[in-house]
């Protein structure tokens, strides 16, 4: 009995062999992989400068038509560390970004799918995007949601070319298996809704006809989000209202709900005056970021990332990450996430960075990858 007990090298490599070989394994070696400590994964942080991502989404311009070559005339922002695990079309692990163009009398075929989707004006006026037929006009800094499942298609009646940002929670729905995608029967949707109608329904205070179908909960009765209101919001806040690592922040909301304004993405404005310099913290949700107005840099992990007007990076998940205006001028900070999905499922957790005074110790300055050049 004894004997049978004292297990050579030799016996437990078969014994794990055998176990392979059969699909199985052993939890006693595996668990701490499997149940980390903290968030482990893939995502690194990055940056694109306006100026390139402009570049080659002006260029496809000239490439193609939407509608005829393509469904939508989007150049996708790739993050180099998840194009090595094949995510193809990722910012985060969750997240994509992508910009879209629209030139003058060009529209975009009516589609729908499970995924949620974010606008963020970039440059331009004068396009719309209709959500379930009701037209929502889009100008610079605007935020326009097509919630999960809405019939949307866009259209330019302007004059100038028009750049948006498009954030969908790509990477979560494929990841839960939950990827659905349509095209409507015809190139639009009816258009039964008066032009805006949410916005002048919501704006001026909150009604709704006595027999209209809006329920309490989702989707947000209201499309387009403008920027103009953010401004004045945003100028109205205190010294009292600044958060000491978000800067004046605030979020877009639901008013039914009172929660994020689409059901998965969260959206958020922060402002940054001259000279601020926020407080390192980090969090399971992750983000993209689009910088609106002014210079400065984001230490993301003790890695540098200065930025310009335009440029767009990446926050990943469980990373420490301060912002600092350098510049004379007011900072805009636009950024999605997976922020109320985290919540949702009861997974978000926040943690300040408590060492030297709550900054990091700066070991690295964001360079490009150049990789594949
Ligand atoms: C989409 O529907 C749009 O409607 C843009 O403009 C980008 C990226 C992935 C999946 C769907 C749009 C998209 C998208």
């Amino acid at each position: 009995m004894k004997k049978n007990n004292v297990q050579t090298q030799e016996n437990l490599d078969l014994y794990y062999e055998g176990m392979k070989k059969n699909h199985l394994g052993p939890l006693w070696y595996d668990l701490g992989h499997m149940v980390t400590k903290e968030p482990v994964h893939d995502v690194e942080p990055y940056l694109w400068k306006w100026k390139t991502i402009r570049e080659y989404v002006l260029k496809a311009g000239d490439l193609l038509k939407p509608g005829k070559d393509a469904e939508r005339r989007v150049v996708y922002l790739q993050n180099p560390s998840l194009l090595k695990h094949g995510l193809v079309g990722y910012g985060t692990h969750t997240l994509y970004a992508g910009i879209q163009l629209l030139l003058p009398g060009e529209s975009a075929p009516s589609h729908h799918h499970s995924q949620s989707a974010i606008r963020f004006i970039i440059e331009g006026s004068g396009a719309y995007t209709a959500v379930n037929g009701e037209k929502t006009y889009m100008e610079r800094g605007d935020m326009v949601l097509t919630p999960a499942w809405t019939w949307h298609e866009h259209k330019h009646e302007g004059t100038e070319p028009v750049f948006w940002l498009d954030g969908l929670d790509v990477g979560l729905v494929r990841t839960l298996a939950a990827s659905f995608f349509e095209p409507y029967e015809e190139e639009s949707y009816p258009m039964e809704t008066p032009e805006n109608y949410s916005k002048m329904q919501f704006s001026m205070g909150a009604f709704k006809k006595l027999n209209e179908s809006k329920q309490p909960g989702y989707p947000s009765p209201i499309y387009g989000y403008k920027f103009d209101r953010v401004k004045f919001l945003l100028d109205q806040m205190k010294e009292t209202d600044n958060d000491p690592f978000d800067g004046y922040a605030i979020e877009y909301i639901n008013p039914l709900t009172g929660g994020s304004a689409d059901f998965r993405i969260g959206t958020m404005m922060q402002k940054l005056k001259p000279g601020q310099q926020t407080k390192a913290h980090r969090h399971v949700h992750s983000a993209i970021y689009h910088v609106i107005e002014g210079n400065g840099y984001t230490v993301i992990d003790g890695q540098k990332f200065e930025w310009e007007k335009g440029d767009f990076f990446i926050l990943p998940p469980w990373s420490r990450h301060e912002h600092v205006n350098t510049g004379s001028s007011d900072v805009y900070l636009f950024s999605f996430n997976d922020k109320p999905v985290m919540k949702k499922l009861e997974l978000e957790y926040v943690e300040a960075y408590q060492e030297n005074e709550g900054h990091q110790i700066i070991e690295k300055v964001f360079v490009p990858d150049t990789s594949l050049e």
